[in-house]
Parts: C-alpha cells; sequence; structure tokens
C-alpha cells in the first residue's frame, strides 16, 4: 500500500541498496521514501520545509547568511554513551570500555521499536562518502533518517548524495545505518519542533557493519558518519584490514625553513582539540594549517609511510568557548551558511555563546527559548552547544586536506586534561613506548590534592566511547601497525602533551591556546633532528632552552614545575594504571606491562638518586 507513494530509487542504484531501503520502509512504514541528491536545491527544501514546521529558525541574513538556529529537546542534547552499545557476537570482543548486548537480543528489541516508527514522517536515503570521493582510504555509507536536519547535517559533515551513491557499485562494500527519532505520527497528530524518544538506543554491530539509533536526533546519537560509522564501526574494519581509525585531529604544518609536516593528534572530548586545529601560531615563521579537526583514518602506504586522511567534510564543533580571542578562526569559519543547535539567541536575529565575546550581550533568549539576561544563573547556551558548518569554508584548510593519497604522518601527539604529573611535553623512546602514551591517556575527574593524583578518568587514545572493539586489541593494533612501518623505517615520532599542568594555587603553569605552537615547534625540530633532549624517566624532554618561551609571561620556576617528577605521586599513577590494565585480563598486549614496568624502575631509580642524594647533603 506503501508502495505508490515511495520515490523511486534513482535509475541505476544498486540493486543491494534497493533491497535494503524497501526492507526498512516495510518495517519503519514512513509516509513516503527521499533519496538524497546532496544537491544545494534539495538542501534549501529542506531548510524551508524545518523554518516552516519550527525545527529552525532562519537567522537574521545580515549578521549570519543562510544560517539557522536548531532548539533541541532539553533532554536531547548530547551523546548518550550510557545507551551506546557494542553488539559484536563475542562479549570479550566489546571488552570492559564498551556496553555489550548479544546481537540477537538487540536486533529482537530494535525490531520491536522499529516497527512503525517512521510513520507520518519522510524516510530520507543519504549515500555518502567518508573521506574523498575516489580515495582509496575512503570508505561508503548508507544512511536512512526520518529527520531533515539529520538529512541537512549529513550533507554538510560528509560527501553526501548522487556522487556517492553512483560509486557505491555492486561489490562495493558500504556500512548500513539506520536512524530514527522513534516518534510516529498518528494520522492528523501535529508535530513538534524536535522529535525524539525517552528510549534511546545508539547500537553498533561490527561484524557486520551496521548501525541502529533509535530515540535521539542529536549530535553523534543521530548523524551516525561520525562517532558511529567513522570512528566505532571503522575502527572495526580498520583492524580487519590493517589501518586505523582514531579521535584524532590532523595538521599541516610549515616551519621557518619552509619543511612541511603533517601531525595527528588524539585528546578526549572538552581538551581544546578544535582549537589546537585551527592554532594561530604564536612564533614567528611558522604556519599550521587544518586537515582535520575530529577523525583521522591512518593507513600505512606501499611505501611504509603512515597516510592520513579525514573523512569528514564538516566539522560538528562545541560552540561555548569558541571565542574571538580563543579561536578567531573558528570564529571566522562560522560567518554564514552554519546550522547552531541550542546556542542564544540575540534580539538581532544572530547567535551568541558563553565565551564568544567576553562580554554578554545585555538581551538574550537562552536555548530553549527564554528570555535571558547576563544576572542569570543558567548559561545562555547549552554547555554542548553546536556549530556545524563545511570544513571548506574555514580559511585555514590547508590545500592538501582532500588529497586522495592522504597527507603523510610525521608526528603523533596524544594528550590529556592533567593537573598533575604529566609533563608539558614528552617524546616517547619509540613507537611501543608511544602506544604506552596513548594507551594511558586521562584527565582528572577532581581537582588533585597537593602531592597526590585526583581520580583519573582513563581515556586510551581518546578512543573510551569511540573503539568499536576491545580497546586492548586496539594497542595491540597499533603495536602491529608499528611493526609494519618499522620494516619501512619510516616510523612517525610519538609525542605526549598536557597543557593543562597546574601550580600549587590551582592557576594554569602553561597559557595554552596561540602559546602551544611553541611545543608543536619543539616537536617538529626533534622530527627534523634539530631539537636537543634529554632523556627522563617518562621519555624525552626538552633540554633547558630548548623549548623557545622567549616574549612568554611565565613566572620563574613555571617550567621547572610543567616538567617535574614527583616519584611517589607517579608511583601512585603507575599503580592505578596497572589497576586499569587489569581490567583487560589476558587480552593486555605483553608489550603494555612491559612499558609499565620499565617507566616503574625508572621512577624508583629516580626515588632513590634522590634519598641518595638527600642523605649525603
Ligand atoms: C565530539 C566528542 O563531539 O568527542 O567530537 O565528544
Ligand atoms: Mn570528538
Amino acid at each position: 500500500m506503501h508502495d505508490a507513494s515511495w520515490a523511486l530509487a534513482p535509475e541505476g542504484t544498486n540493486p543491494e541498496i534497493v533491497a535494503w531501503v524497501e526492507q526498512l520502509a516495510h518495517l519503519l512504514t514512513p509516509d513516503t521514501v527521499v533519496w538524497c541528491d546532496g544537491s544545494v536545491r534539495e538542501r534549501d527544501g529542506l531548510n524551508r520545509l524545518m523554518v516552516a514546521n519550527g525545527t529552525l529558525i532562519q537567522l537574521n541574513p545580515e549578521h549570519r547568511p543562510y544560517s539557522f538556529l536548531a532548539r533541541s529537546h532539553p533532554a536531547d542534547v548530547a551523546r548518550v554513551e550510557s545507551r551506546t552499545f557494542i553488539c559484536s557476537d563475542d562479549e570479550a570482543d566489546a571488552g570492559p570500555s564498551n556496553n555489550w548486548i548479544a546481537p540477537g537480543e538487540m536486533r529482537a528489541t530494535l525490531a520491536g521499536l522499529a516497527e512503525g516508527a517512521m510513520r507520518g514522517r519522510t524516510m530520507y536515503v543519504l549515500p555518502f562518502s567518508m573521506g574523498p570521493l575516489d580515495s582509496p582510504l575512503s570508505r561508503f555509507g548508507v544512511q536512512v533518517t526520518d529527520s531533515p536536519y539529520v538529512a541537512v547535517s549529513t550533507g554538510i559533515m560528509t560527501r553526501m548524495g548522487s556522487a556517492a551513491l553512483e560509486r557505491i557499485t555492486p561489490g562495493t562494500s558500504w556500512v548500513r545505518a539506520v536512524h530514527t527519532v522513534g516518534a510516529p505520527l498518528a494520522p492528523g497528530e501535529v508535530d513538534v519542533a524536535w522529535p525524539s524518544n525517552e528510549t534511546k538506543y545508539i547500537s553498533h554491530f561490527p561484524e557486520t557493519r551496521e548501525i541502529w539509533s533509535y530515540g535521539s536526533a542529536y549530535g553523534g546519537n543521530a548523524l551516525l558518519a561520525k562517532k558511529a560509522f567513522a570512528l566505532r564501526i571503522a575502527s572495526a574494519m580498520a583492524r580487519d584490514e590493517g589501518w586505523l581509525a582514531e579521535h584524532m585531529l590532523l595538521l599541516k604544518v610549515t616551519n621557518p625553513r619552509g619543511r612541511v609536516f603533517h601531525v595527528a593528534a588524539a585528546f578526549p572530548s572538552a581538551c581544546g582539540k578544535t582549537n589546537l586545529a585551527m592554532l594561530r601560531p604564536s612564533i614567528p615563521g611558522w604556519q599550521v594549517e587544518t586537515v582535520g579537526d575530529d577523525i583521522a583514518w591512518l593507513a600505512p602506504d606501499s611505501w611504509g609511510r603512515l597516510k592520513a586522511i579525514n573523512p569528514e567534510a564538516g566539522f560538528f564543533g562545541v560552540a561555548p568557548g569558541t571565542g574571538v580571542s580563543t579561536n578567531q578562526t573558528a570564529v571566522d569559519t562560522l560567518w554564514g551558511n552554519t546550522i547552531f543547535t541550542n546556542v542564544a539567541l540575540q534580539d538581532d536575529g544572530d547567535v551568541w555563546w558563553e565565551g564568544l565575546t567576553d562580554t554578554p550581550p545585555s538581551n538574550l533568549t537562552d536555548w530553549q527559548g527564554e528570555p535571558w539576561t547576563p544576572s542569570a544563573d543558567r548559561p545562555a547556551a547549552h554547555p554542548n552547544s553546536r556549530f556545524t558548518v563545511a570544513a571548506a569554508q574555514c580559511p585555514t584548510m590547508s590545500d592538501d586536506w582532500e588529497d586522495p593519497a592522504g597527507v603523510t604522518i610525521d608526528a603523533i601527539i596524544f594528550g590529556g586534561r592533567r593537573a598533575t604529573n604529566v609533563p608539558l611535553v614528552v617524546e616517547a623512546r619509540d613507537w611501543d613506548h608511544g602506544v604506552f602514551l596513548g594507551a594511558t591517556i586521562s584527565s582528572e575527574r577532581t581537582a588533585a590534592a597537593e602531592g597526590t593524583i585526583g581520580e583519573l578518568r582513563r581515556d586510551p587514545f581518546a578512543m573510551a566511547p569511540f573503539c568499536g572493539y576491545n580497546m586492548a586489541d586496539h594497542w595491540q593494533h597499533w603495536l602491529d601497525v608499528g611493526g609494519q612501518l618499522r620494516r619501512s623505517g619510516r616510523v612517525p615520532r610519538i609525542f605526549q602533551v598536557n597543557w593543562f599542568r597546574k601550580d600549587d594555587d590551582g592557576s594554569f603553569l602553561w597559557p595554552g591556546f596561540a602559546e602551544n605552537s611553541r611545543v608543536l615547534a619543539w616537536i617538529l625540530d626533534r622530527v627534523d633532528g634539530v631539537a636537543p633532549a634529554v632523556p627522563g624517566p617518562l621519555g624525552w624532554t626538552p633540554t633547558p632552552g630548548a623549548l623557545n618561551v622567549q616574549g612568554l609571561d611565565l613566572a620563574d620556576d613555571a617550567l621547572a614545575k610543567l616538567f617535574e617528577v614527583d616519584p611517589a605521586a607517579w608511583s601512585d599513577e603507575l599503580d592505578d594504571t596497572e589497576r586499569f590494565f587489569g581490567t583487560f585480563g589476558d587480552r593486555l598486549p605483553e608489550s603494555m606491562s612491559r612499558q609499565l614496568a620499565v617507566v616503574r624502575e625508572r621512577i624508583e631509580a629516580v626515588a632513590a638518586a634522590r634519598a641518595e642524594h638527600a642523605s649525603a647533603a
């Protein structure tokens, strides 16, 4: 009965996709099916539709041309990790850091929820490429969704539409992604601006490369190309195919001598990744350009170089904290053609969020549509409010960001948010030590008391919420890729950074932001073979004077404190690491236990040397 109103698939569409869409349409029973072609005309139509039904507010084109504000349901504002599942056949393959439900059980649950879930709505079919069309590093996917907001956002975040669909020929593999907001409409029922469901499931089936998402229209829960595909499913694909899908930004950096480097860097959420991706160096002669801000796919090529692409085509960035003083490049990127979600609205029809400017406007409408003034005791924009914008609009995008061959990675950086212990920068002794640094990324949950460490939130490789398989196997996979690179002798150097170390009075020791270019310069001078370093218990650190701090207003002992190693605190830290490693049982690679033992030995040696020194004095 429905078939009559379904738009036909474009001529020549892979019959496998057609059959899959038909099967889903029978289950989800939308009123209509629309195959998205990715055209401007189509996007324009969807935006108009959303303005008409209240999902989008068009911003004042004089301030923000062709831009919109969406206000989500107040209970649908972020990724829900507690409702995110890795449904591998074997529970041990999901590992201790993921929620697991047996695939059969999850399929039965989802089939029940999906039945009729799109009633009264349109099902949009979104074919897309992650990575540049025709890059050997790219992969395809098709998402169905009943949210026009998700359709338009996917059009910004991926290469979506006819060009992708044409390339998914029979025999080409593609990821299947099903999304519904889970809010069917009864005949005549008036829709709400942001339909969603209290019940939420973000489910991944790594073996069959499938994603099923129910109940949310927000961010990573719904824009399935991003975290669900490009990280969770892609990491499982990468494990099987010998590459890496990582939560990393990508940079092109040119030094004052004109040598070009590419850097991949992993940081947990909310550690300033977008700011680093759009860094404006404070030191003369260095140029930093953007290749990607959130996800990198890396693969050894036949020459043994580690190549990388940014699989995304847009930014889905956190708005609060993005401002003229912290990230002018991002602010410039957002001049127009942007969808804002859950930010505040100004009286003149432009947007605002905490940190955009130093002083807030005197009157605003907050993210929930309520009047707001600076005396309010709640933020005007939701802390996880976002902008969705094409990467091509970013003024610092590098000329090679869409190179189908990818860029060659020279250095890999791991960072966390650590008030204590972790130095400003350390170079790993070798690849395996670098993998250990990645595996031990963590942030303090609580402010640490003097001489102790706060409770650590472990976020290995910044992938804790995003690894589609057992994290310990992920480390082993990194060790294996390192082995492959080593055979060619073109192993990228690995570094650990920490912008967030604090002084005893709780103030940050390092200014961060643009000044992080100084650390980047030392890192790339290391790669270039011109920066001196000293070996220490944690790896190589800059020799005194090697880190350019000229013109920086640092306290006298700040540098010493930024690199200080406290053996007692480190002993506690290593105990914590050992407990954490223990949760992976026999999946933990032996090399990780070995690395831990080496650091322990070195820390004990420091303690012994200091004790001797003290007794001699
Ligand atoms: C993101 C995240 O949204 O890492 O990018 O949480
Ligand atoms: Mn991220």
